[in-house]
């Protein structure tokens, strides 16, 4: 990829093409902070999965010829291009913000091929030893003091600094821990924190990618991929919530979420028949346990061909989301990709006669095994497939079915992975599985959130396991396959945190752990720590201790149903989040260094989150423990549970035995709760509870019906709530389009 010496430049509209001895490159202004940088390797015209639309805001670059190069200078940024496709880019004060670093990878010693035989024999993987230069490759120089943050769903820890990370969504069984360099997730996005300055980079490319953060060498990182064109958007700002705005707004944002969506849900892969889960949605309202959906995993298909149901083991198609649903159950089911090969059954019989599935290079269709056997996977790149996707999912929305959980849709299989050169299309381009894979969900995505909305009006719940860069758009996420382990408890906050800066706001753990066996000390940690969640599901695997919270002891299922009620309580400042979201991209779970991105201390904080930007938890996530050390950031801040004052810029230990999550909410702040219910819809929520901590406020809160579209048509209330230092609350209508609260009152309990 040496492009050589720089000949000549051309300017064109909102565009610079750069012609080298050895090839070409093109700059794109897509505003004053963003700018797309690209090698057209493979193609000239890429078109972007992730972003959709024409982003572009006006802005003003102009150029200048130096003897080596082009100077670039922007309203916020200065760039400078060099031979070689070096790229400088500098702040107006002249400090260098990115550079690239040219000197060329300074590979450490790889092991010989034998020894990797030999790693192999014992069942180590080994390849990841040999290193050598990507056909698309990028280097960036670091500083002593850069962190780096994102990439989605990564195992290990927030500062992914001299780790390494691969894309290539992949269905990892095994515990995740931070020497698994890729998971189910491929969002090659992260944020560069520097001691005085902060830019975020894209890699739009969807080919099996590679990430070194100064692991290889400290001067400078790694961004590799497999095949495609070196193609990353700089984007520049002044603090860490700037570039998240700006990526949401390449990428797209998580849009209004349905208000029941965000209470607890309740799963296992083990409900054999009705009757299990019958007895689960019997049990959690039993034991008081609020509660929205318990789903259906593969089991209540038709020997697991989507879009069927089993009536030897599930009753009449219907009967039971129809009992349950007078109870408060929404119905939520899983669907697969991969498609049961068998003649007579409608969906393959459709498939097969509009050519809907990928092939093999030969014109057969393309075959692997799932959990139906033999299996087909739809080539849901065409439009025309995820149409017929789409209204597939009338199957569902017929017996009642309200949200959709995609699995498998790495895509998974088991007799090894598809190969390289199974055919699929990107739209109407025909490719390979290689340029496919990582964004083969991000289509199947598309086609179920498109299929659920037109079918039933709402705003669609699509749960994924797999996704890649603006997916976001379209679904929700869960982590995948963890483990009931301490370490995975531990996890849950920087992998909720990354997805959440990287786009992702709602996402989710399995509670309790989907492998391995849980404990009642487990659960109930595992609650207390999720009890933020944005996605929030407890859920586990066959075989696997069950884990329905009363099925361990009475403590357990007290201290689960405190943080469920606590949940409840706070849905309406949950609701809010996501209102702003939409409008800033912020997530939901912050890591800290979000909001005090000066504070040393928080940047490598993993054990501690913010929910918004007002409240601070600290979960217990050791076991064993019964105290916790608190990071309390700048600030004064108030115990939830005593209230007592603590001023911030310091740790504190706190007593926190089982049943207590340590949270704290910032002084001069209005947060809006309700009270708990059994379920989303037992009642109206006629009146809101302002839990308010002393000096002066102000809080937008944001009302509508919690299901539909309406508010689009202005069918919603924004309350501006204010307070002074006399603690006197006033409250403004900003917007009045909805139904309002017969009551709004304060809770004067901190
Ligand atoms: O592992 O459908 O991650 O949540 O319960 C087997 C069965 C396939 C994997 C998912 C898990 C789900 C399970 N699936």
């Amino acid at each position: 990829m040496k492009l050589g010496a720089l000949k000549n430049f051309k300017e064109c509209k909102d565009k610079l093409e750069l012609i080298y001895e050895n090839g070409k490159a093109n700059i794109y202004f897509v505003s004053d902070e963003i700018v797309r940088f690209e090698i057209p390797c493979m193609t000239d015209d890429y078109v972007s999965v992730a972003v959709e639309g024409n982003k572009k805001i006006p802005c003003e670059y102009k150029t200048e010829k130096i003897s080596d190069g082009v100077n670039i200078s922007g309203t916020k940024t200065d760039i400078s291009v060099r031979d070689d496709f070096a790229v400088e880019i500098r702040d107006k004060s002249g400090k260098v913000i990115m550079k690239d670093y040219s000197k060329g990878r300074i590979i450490p010693q790889t092991i010989s091929e034998k020894s990797v035989k030999l790693l192999e024999a014992e069942g180590h993987s080994a390849s990841s030893y040999l290193h050598s230069d990507y056909k698309v490759q990028d280097l960036k120089c670091i500083d002593k003091d850069d962190l780096f943050y994102g990439l989605g769903d990564k195992t290990g820890y927030l500062n992914k600094r001299e780790y390494y990370f691969e894309n290539w969504n992949s269905d990892i069984p095994l515990a995740h821990t931070e020497a698994v360099p890729a998971l189910y997730k491929s969002i090659p996005f992260f944020i560069c924190k520097k001691k005085d300055s902060v830019y975020g980079l894209f890699y739009d490319n969807t080919y099996h990618g590679y990430f070194d953060f100064g692991k290889e060498n400290s001067s400078y990182f790694v961004y590799g991929a497999d095949d495609g064109n070196l193609n990353y958007y700089f984007i520049y700002g002044e603090k860490i919530t700037d570039i998240i705005e700006k990526y949401t707004y390449l990428t797209g944002r998580t849009p209004m979420p349905q208000l029941w969506t965000l209470g607890y849900h309740q799963c296992r892969w083990g409900y054999e028949s009705a009757n299990d889960i019958r007895e689960v949605a019997h049990g959690m309202r039993e034991n008081r346990i609020p509660c929205e959906s318990v789903q259906y995993d593969i089991d209540y298909m038709d020997n697991f061909k989507v879009f069927t149901w089993d009536e030897e083991f599930y009753e009449k198609k219907g009967k039971l989301m129809e009992e349950l649903s007078h109870d408060g159950f929404k119905p939520v089911v899983i669907i697969d990709p991969g498609t049961k090969k068998e003649e007579g059954y409608f969906m393959y019989d459709q498939g097969i006669k509009n050519d809907y599935f990928a092939k093999s290079p030969d014109g057969s269709v393309y075959v692997n095994k799932v959990w139906p056997g033999d299996a087909t996977f739809p080539d849901f790149g065409r439009k025309e497939v995820r149409d017929w996707w789409a209204e597939s999912h009338k199957n569902l929305t017929d017996m009642g079915v309200m949200a959709v959980w995609n699995d498998m849709n790495e895509p998974a299989s088991f007799e090894g992975p598809l190969p390289d050169d199974v055919v699929f299309h990107i739209e109407e381009r025909e490719t390979d599985h290689r340029e496919v894979h990582n964004v083969y969900a991000h289509f199947m995505d598309i086609a179920t959130f498109t299929g659920m909305k037109k079918l039933t009006g709402r705003r669609p719940l699509v749960i994924t396991r797999a996704c890649y860069a603006g997916t976001q758009k379209y679904a929700a996420v869960w982590t995948g396959d963890n483990q009931s382990l301490w370490s995975h408890l531990q996890m849950l906050i920087p992998q909720l945190c990354s997805l959440g800066i990287s786009g992702y706001a709602l996402a989710g753990t399995d509670i309790g752990g989907f492998g391995a066996n849980s404990n009642s000390e487990l659960m109930c940690r595992w609650i207390e720590a999720a009890v933020f969640s944005p996605f929030f599901r407890n859920h586990s695997a066959k075989g696997s201790r069950a884990q329905e919270p009363w099925k361990f002891n009475d403590e357990t299922t007290d201290i689960y149903r405190k943080y469920v009620e606590l949940r409840y309580k706070f849905l309406p400042y949950i609701y809010d989040l996501f209102y702003q979201c939409q409008k800033t991209g912020l997530p939901i779970m912050r890591p800290l260094v979000l909001h005090y991105e000066d504070d040393e201390n928080t940047f490598n904080l993993n054990d501690e989150f913010l929910v918004g930007e007002n409240l601070l938890v600290s979960p217990v996530v050791m076991q064993g423990a019964t105290r916790k050390m608190v990071y309390l950031p700048e600030g004064t801040w108030y115990d939830y549970w005593t209230g007592e004052k603590h001023e911030g810029k310091c740790y504190i230990i706190k007593n926190a035995p089982l049943g207590v999550c340590p949270m704290y909410i910032k002084a001069g702040s209005i947060i809006p709760t309700y009270e708990s219910v059994q379920y989303v819809g037992e009642k109206p929520y006629d009146k809101l509870i302002l839990l308010t901590t002393p000096g002066a406020a102000e809080y937008v809160h944001y009302q509508d019906n919690g299901v539909d579209y309406k508010y689009e048509d202005g069918e919603y209330n924004l309350y501006k709530f204010s307070k002074g230092s006399d603690e006197k609350l006033s409250t403004e209508m900003i917007h009045e389009g909805y139904k309002k609260y017969k009551e709004v009152v304060i809770e004067n309990d901190v």
